[in-house]
């Protein structure tokens, strides 16, 4: 009874959610972007982070359609025996656009283009071949358009963008059917398991590289990934945050201040930092001078100011949070050479990676240490050896690296080593003072 109500309380929420789409599924649509010039995407990788299970989806299908209602059940992406509609391309539409429609055999379909009300504004029918047929669509008055194909009680729309109205009507002409099986070269049978609340790995690739997102999807969504990186973050190159000036860099998906936090008063590391209210930072040899360079060292609760959200804000400013483990694994798959977004690799405690810890240490030996082991800082990120605190001492200056995750219960951190080109993850508990990076929300 309970399993029944939520699957109608389920039905309910999607109906309104997914407004013009009648049926189950939900479809997420990919694209990209490197400072406001579209990327084309070679692949998207999708990994399902609560389920054993992932796809790739490859141009011009960059759809991943999930069956919501199937909890849990592995549900087909597409299968042959369906009905297909490829995103019309290009898209947006500039004066028009074509939309490619696969039908597995020779059949009567019936096609409605309607605006964003839902009112139809125009209708189709017409037999088509077994294949893939092209249609030429031209815009018309309206800026969004659902085309929609009906046969056989399926239906399925997509999302059609016309930055520019015309006073003209919008029309819809078939063009030719393509008889080779055009459809065999996309996705056959291949699966992705997915239930309401499960968290998605997404990894696009693209010839800048690999730029991950993640995502608990619950509606129709489009994912656009960033492949700028190295740069500040656009539109805001610096904040200013409880008296001190931090920067701003982009990693691909990713904003980070490019400093280590150095918020809250310094207090003697013979003091504890308690939940006071007040932020306690120990600066490196209780000299106040070195957290101007190293940032200030924070225990763990008192970074999160005492909260225990994967993911929660802490010390950093509005807008912001400390990073989760997730996100760490993503700017170590972005930057590493050999092993990418989503690589098991990445969930093991050691040092790992092959060149990932020096393609984001600061370069050069004036704070490192000699020999700065793989240095490039070839994504800007400039990992500072700020040592750390443990056992009412201070360890590491110049030699290592240690940064917090917001991750709860397991308290991971990263750490990289002078004579060292990887990262090691590890959970460092509640008795060790580290350093602390934001990321942006
Ligand atoms: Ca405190």
């Amino acid at each position: 009874m309970k399993n029944r109500t939520y699957l109608i309380f389920l039905l309910f929420y999607l109906m309104q959610s997914n407004g013009f789409a009648q049926n189950s599924t939900i479809e997420l649509t990919f694209s990209a972007d490197s400072l406001g010039q579209e990327v084309l995407l070679d692949s998207v990788y999708v990994k399902n982070l609560y389920q054993n299970c992932d796809t790739v989806l490859y141009p011009p299908n960059l759809i991943l359609e999930i069956d919501t209602l199937t909890t849990g059940i592995s549900s087909v992406i597409v299968s042959e025996n369906s009905l297909v509609i490829y995103p019309n391309y290009p898209n947006p539409i500039i004066d028009k656009s074509f939309v490619k429609i696969y039908v597995p055999e020779r059949i009567s379909i019936k096609i409605k283009v309607s605006n964003l009300l839902g009112q139809s504004i125009l209708n189709y029918s017409g037999q088509l071949s077994k294949g893939t047929s092209t249609f030429e669509f031209t815009s018309g008055r309206e800026t969004v358009y659902f085309l929609t194909v009906e046969y056989n009680g399926i239906s399925k729309s997509i999302k059609m963008i016309s930055p520019i109205s015309s006073t003209n009507e919008c029309t819809l002409s078939f063009k030719t059917t393509d008889e080779d099986d055009y459809f065999k070269t996309i996705q056959i049978g291949n699966e992705f398991c997915f239930a309401p609340g499960d968290r998605l790995l997404f990894a696009g690739y693209s010839y800048l590289g690999e730029s991950g997102l993640l995502d608990i999807p619950s509606a129709d969504s489009n994912y656009e990934f960033q492949f700028a990186t190295n740069v500040p973050c656009p539109g805001l190159d610096s904040l200013y945050y409880k008296g001190k000036y931090y920067h701003t860099i982009q990693i691909f998906s990713q904003c980070w201040i490019k400093e280590n936090m150095d918020v809250g008063i310094m207090i003697q590391s013979a003091e504890a930092q308690t939940n006071n209210n007040i932020i306690e930072k120990y600066c490196m040899g209780d000299y106040e001078p070195s957290c101007n360079i190293f940032g200030g060292l924070y225990f763990w609760n008192e970074m999160m100011t005492y909260t225990n959200e994967t993911g929660g804000q802490g010390i950093c400013p509005e807008g912001w949070h400390v990073p989760e483990d997730m996100e760490w694994q993503i700017l170590e798959g972005a930057v590493d050479s050999n092993y990418r977004i989503g690589d098991p690799l990445w969930m093991n405690n050691s040092f790992r990676g092959s060149d990932v810890g020096g393609n984001l240490k600061q370069k050069g030996t004036t704070l490192w240490q000699p020999p700065n082991t793989g240095a490039t800082d070839a994504f800007g990120f400039m990992a500072l050896p700020a040592g750390y605190f443990v056992q009412n001492a201070f360890w590491g200056p110049e030699y290592k690296a240690y940064l917090w995750t917001s991750e709860y219960p397991q308290k991971y951190y990263r750490n990289m080593d002078w004579n060292q080109a990887k990262v090691r993850r590890n959970d460092g508990g509640n008795e060790a003072a580290f350093s602390v990076r934001c990321v942006k929300d």
